[in-house]
């Protein structure tokens, strides 16, 4: 039976700042949560909403590899862009921190010292995997190989992404390291060992409790099931690396605290800094520390065993210490995952569109509306741009919009624009009325069970019979037949307009916000509280404002645009090589680039990747070298208009003089194309 609570504390996973957030992130956490969360205000309730960046381990370290450049580099970036991308998506987050801080390294710090003193962690030696070509450990995604539950091929050495197991990377098949591709080989070595087996019953007593006293999803107790049915294994919960927080046992300094161990520490320090922000460094407790807390954790599926199993877990492990008690979650929806066009979403095959991307072409609140409608509640779903097109055009538009629209645009022509009087109830203005004051209990309902889906549907089932209202009451009739019907018609339309603001405003709130000022309400419809949309208060004789464009309708010339975009992955959808500082344009100008004809080519002896290249640059005949010959055949060459730095100061490559430099572009998989100028320019041409 469900618990009285004092307020919800809720948080959204950390999402690793290593690349752009895409539409499948915030289908899988991101959007329930905001509808959750922007709910449960409108209701008055005492909310914390608490996210911020995963900034440690190796999905942050790999990234910085292949971009040649530092993990503090990596995160410096990503970090304000998730930020960004979350603001322009409308996520109401009270606080958005970051777990590379100061404030959580302490936090995640204090966990750790404090099971280490209670005896908690046990020190094993146990074999790792080991690259002997760079000499290092292979920590979770260092490695990869075929999975032994599902067999998908590039389970990860801590986690298979396709069937969410939680991995001993030396039961991974076929394990290849992620660096340089060779076969790794078994090591021992030291680490602390977290002994989940040990709150195994505790574990599955509580998840049970919890689901019973708020309902958990069914594919998170079926996730949590298998689990408990292989039986939980001790974990390792440091790792051999150096980016991460340094774990704070005398003798381990060069070692870090496993990722997963500090990233759902993230919620506590986060929530720690916004208690500081607010000037009050104790208001964190109230929400973490007082049993009348409701804990809602909002994630993605192949989150579950951490945030299920292994955060409480921590938490107990903590309270039996003694010292304050946390609250365990209480529930954790957490949804399957999104496909874009029927196939899943891929950083490495430039597959989705990331969040920015999508924002430059069309506002949030269709986006959030048509992704709230394709949630993965309970198994994959697929987002298509067509269905995101009709879900805008033929309901936002035609039916919420439309129905906002035309009330006004009636209210504007027949009463002046000012809320007529409600006159005699005809059957059917009673009828309306009365799904009206269910409305806010029915769809408050969905949320409360985490069925966000469903919730939405039935608010715009209430715009689509308000529509229906309208064409049968025939008000462009009555308005000579029956003027005090007509009247009554409309001041009927204009209270479900009020209450359509405030039942859409958690899923589409840039929208519910200009209902509301259209109709010359101050604040915002949450102010006004989810109750108050059931009832029709809004004041005879209140003066409108002018009806205004809701909703714009998507055509398909700019869904093409769209889908072009796409196709040609767009340079912030794929990750690249950060930008070098800005020159100015007198730097520029130093450059002198030429078009140059190539007259012969052939490979450079004894070198894999040297070509020696005979050019012509208007009446002058140079030699360069380039490191082209992996990408092409020397006879290809020749004849080609190419682009050369004709000012570099000449250099020698394996013996061989080279005058000058070739432009070429390449991309992060090493894959290279010559700059060729298909023209019939001649060689020598300034390039500029
Ligand atoms: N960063 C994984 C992810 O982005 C991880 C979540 C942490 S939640 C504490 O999917
Ligand atoms: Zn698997």
């Amino acid at each position: 039976m469900s618990k009285e609570f004092k307020r919800i504390l809720i948080t959204a996973a950390l999402p690793y700042a290593n690349g752009l957030l895409h539409l499948g992130h915030l289908a899988g956490a991101y959007l329930p949560a905001d509808i959750y969360v922007r709910y449960q205000r409108a209701r008055k309730r005492d909310v914390l909403f608490i996210c911020g960046s995963d900034e440690h381990g190796v999905a942050i370290t790999v990234t910085a590899e292949k971009e040649k450049t530092t993990p503090q580099a990596v995160v410096d970036r990503y970090h304000p862009l998730h930020k960004a991308a979350f603001q322009k998506f409308g996520m109401s987050f009270d606080h958005y921190s970051r777990t590379s801080l100061p404030i959580h390294h302490a936090t995640a710090q204090e966990f750790f010292k404090q099971f280490h003193e209670q005896g908690i962690l046990k020190e094993k030696e146990e074999q790792q995997l080991y690259c002997e070509k760079d000499k290092m450990f292979l920590a979770d995604r260092y490695v990869e190989g075929t999975c032994p539950n599902c067999s998908y091929s590039q389970a990860r050495g801590d986690q298979c992404e396709n069937c969410g197991t939680w991995l001993n990377q030396t039961e991974l098949i076929n394990p290849v390291c992620k660096i340089c591709g060779s076969t790794p080989v078994v090591r021992n070595t030291t680490h602390w060992y977290f002994p989940l087996g040990a709150y195994q019953e505790r574990l599955e007593a509580y998840v049970r409790e919890r689901s019973e006293r708020d309902g958990w999803k069914e594919n998170v107790l079926r996730y949590c099931e298998s689990w408990f049915k292989e039986g939980l294994q001790d974990r390792a919960v440091t790792r051999d690396l150096s980016w991460g927080v340094p774990v704070p046992v005398e003798g381990y300094e060069s070692k870090v605290i496993y990722v997963w161990f500090d990233a759902v520490l993230g919620y506590i320090s986060s929530t720690k800094e916004w208690s500081e922000l607010c000037g009050e460094p104790e208001r964190w407790r109230t929400y973490w520390q007082r049993d009348d807390t409701k804990y809602v954790a909002f994630i993605g599926k192949d989150n579950v065993v951490f945030h299920c199993i292994v955060f409480p877990a921590m938490l107990m492990a903590w309270n039996d210490g003694g010292k304050e008690q946390y609250v365990l979650p209480e529930n954790v929806p957490a949804n399957e995952f999104l496909n874009f066009e029927g196939q899943k979403f891929s950083k490495s095959r430039g597959w989705g569109i990331d969040v920015q991307e999508f924002l430059k072409f069309f506002p949030a609140d269709p986006l959030r509306y048509a992704l709230a409608l394709n949630l993965p509640e309970s198994r994959d779903s697929d987002f298509y741009l067509k269905d995101f097109q009709a879900r805008t055009n033929n309901e936002l538009a035609d039916i919420l919009g439309n129905f906002v629209n035309r009330t006004l645009a009636f209210v504007q022509k027949q009463f002046g624009n000012v809320v007529p009087t409600c006159g005699a109830l005809s059957e059917r203005d009673k009828e309306m009325l009365a799904s009206l004051a269910k409305a806010p209990e029915s769809i408050g309902s969905y949320y409360e069970r985490y069925r966000f889906r469903e919730g939405v549907i039935e608010t715009m089932n209430l715009a689509r019979s308000a529509n229906k209202y309208f064409n049968d009451s025939e008000p462009w009739k009555t308005a000579k037949s029956n003027p005090e019907q007509c009247a009554t018609t409309l001041h009927v339309c204009l209270q479900i307009v009020r209450a359509l603001a405030i039942l859409f405003e958690p899923v589409v709130p840039d929208i519910a916000q200009r209902m509301w000022q259209t109709l010359n309400l101050e604040g915002s419809p949450r102010d006004a509280g989810w109750e108050s949309a059931g009832k029709a208060v809004l004041t005879t004789g209140r003066v409108l404002q002018p009806p205004q464009i809701l909703v714009t309708k998507i055509d398909d010339a700019q869904l093409e645009q769209m889908a072009q975009s796409l196709q040609e992955p767009s340079p912030s959808a794929v990750p690249m090589v950060p930008l070098k500082p800005s020159i100015t344009l007198d730097d520029f100008k130093k450059i002198d680039l030429r078009l140059a004809k190539v007259l012969g080519a052939e490979r450079v002896p004894k070198s894999e990747k040297l070509i020696k290249l005979q050019i012509e640059i208007g009446s002058e005949k140079r030699q360069i070298v380039a490191g082209i010959a992996q990408h092409y055949e020397p006879g290809d060459l020749v004849g080609k208009t190419i682009v050369v730095v004709a000012n570099l100061q000449p250099a020698k490559l394996m013996g061989h003089e080279s005058q000058g430099m070739l432009l070429a572009a390449s991309n992060q998989d090493g894959k290279l194309s010559l700059l060729t100028v298909s023209s019939d320019l001649e060689s020598g041409s300034v390039v500029k």
